[in-house]
């Protein structure tokens, strides 16, 4: 018996030294130690010995599986330990590494643009309203005042999805929608991309509006100017004024064009003021009775201002863009020049 013993006891040193994994581990205790294993086997041999030297063997046998169990053990423990070491080294993260940039986004120029003008028209008391940009003939031509023979109603100019179905070609639909929706003192801003067919170095078939409502008593254009005033010199710089010239535009009565006073050289004349002194940004008026009318306000008791603003145009004067196409081309060479 001792034999086998010792014989057992080299093999299963060899087999747990070479243990090296919890695989190879469970092997060996599925070989050696488990019901079936080799140490219980011994235990059924002592069935063949002697009876007086069963005790004796018994002993041995048993001091043999607790040595052999903690050996076992102890075998799992440097395996384990051997194994998170591994782990820990696989996983191990290098701290003074320098960390990975974040690729930071910035805001389109014109939404920058449209964000300022917002921000100054806000703080003269105007709230903001958007409108669909599939509008009905109604909204977006009759009730502005486009009468039906209007150029602005051809299909060279408009877009139509059906017979009375438009791309809207201004956000004045929008201010429409305001004045069916509540009575006056009205003050609104209209963003919006709006459509028109028509496309060269300054014009795009979609570009970007924000129009301006004011419906009140005593209305006037000093009133327009004044409140344009702050607009441009909040854009353009504090020493900038303007200057109305008459036009015409079907909704509004009388109509004016408003130029500001050239910013790069102070009105003495420039190549960007083609030597005026002066530059055009934007269109305005007195609302038509006839739309005040269309839209169920009394135009005895109230008068309105309009304005009318092409967002790319003011982005283009004030950032010096030559081409209207750059704005929409997503060029991050282009776009990463306007970060704040
Ligand atoms: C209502 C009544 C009147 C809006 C107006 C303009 C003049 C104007 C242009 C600026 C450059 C269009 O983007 S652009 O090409 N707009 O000159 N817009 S008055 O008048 C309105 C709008 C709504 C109910």
């Amino acid at each position: 018996m001792h034999e086998i013993i010792e014989q057992l006891a080299a093999q299963a040193g060899e087999a747990l030294a070479a243990a090296d994994s919890r695989e190879t581990l469970a092997v060996f205790w599925q070989e050696y130690l488990s019901k079936n294993g080799k140490v219980s086997g011994l235990m059924k041999q002592l069935r063949n010995v002697a009876p007086e030297e069963r005790p004796a063997a018994g002993k041995i046998i048993n001091e043999f599986k607790q040595k052999l169990t903690a050996d076992y053990e102890a075998a799992a423990e440097r395996i384990n330990a051997a194994e998170l070491a591994a782990r820990n080294a696989a996983e191990a993260v290098d701290i003074t590494l320098p960390a990975k940039r974040r690729a930071l986004g910035a805001l389109h120029p014109i939404t920058l643009v449209k964000n300022q003008i917002i921000d100054t028209f806000a703080g003269m008391g105007f709230e903001v309203f958007e409108g669909p940009e599939i509008e009905d003939d109604d909204h977006n031509f009759t009730r502005l005042n486009v009468p039906k023979n209007h150029p602005a109603r051809d299909m060279q100019d408009t877009f139509y999805l059906a017979e009375d179905i438009v791309l809207r070609t201004h956000t004045s639909p929008g201010q429409i929608r305001v004045m069916d929706s509540k009575n006056p003192p009205i003050k609104v801003l209209v963003p919006g991309r709006v459509f028109r067919s028509d496309s060269d170095a300054t014009h795009s078939p979609m570009f970007h509006q924000m129009e301006g409502l004011v419906v009140d008593k005593r209305i006037t254009l000093c009133d327009l100017q004044g409140m344009l005033d702050k607009f441009v010199q909040a854009l353009f710089g504090p020493e900038v004024k303007t200057r109305l010239r008459p036009s015409y535009f079907p909704f509004t009565e009388p109509s004016v064009e408003v130029d500001v006073s050239c910013f790069e050289c102070g009105g003495k004349g420039c190549p960007l003021c083609k030597h005026t002194g002066w530059i055009e940004v934007l269109g305005g008026g007195i609302v038509h009775h006839n739309v005040l009318k269309n839209c169920g306000i009394d135009p005895e008791e109230y008068s309105g201002l309009a304005f009318g603003i092409g967002i790319e145009r003011i982005a283009m004067l004030r950032y010096g863009i030559n081409n209207i196409g750059l704005l929409f081309e997503n060029d991050l060479r282009f776009l990463k020049q306007f970060r704040e």
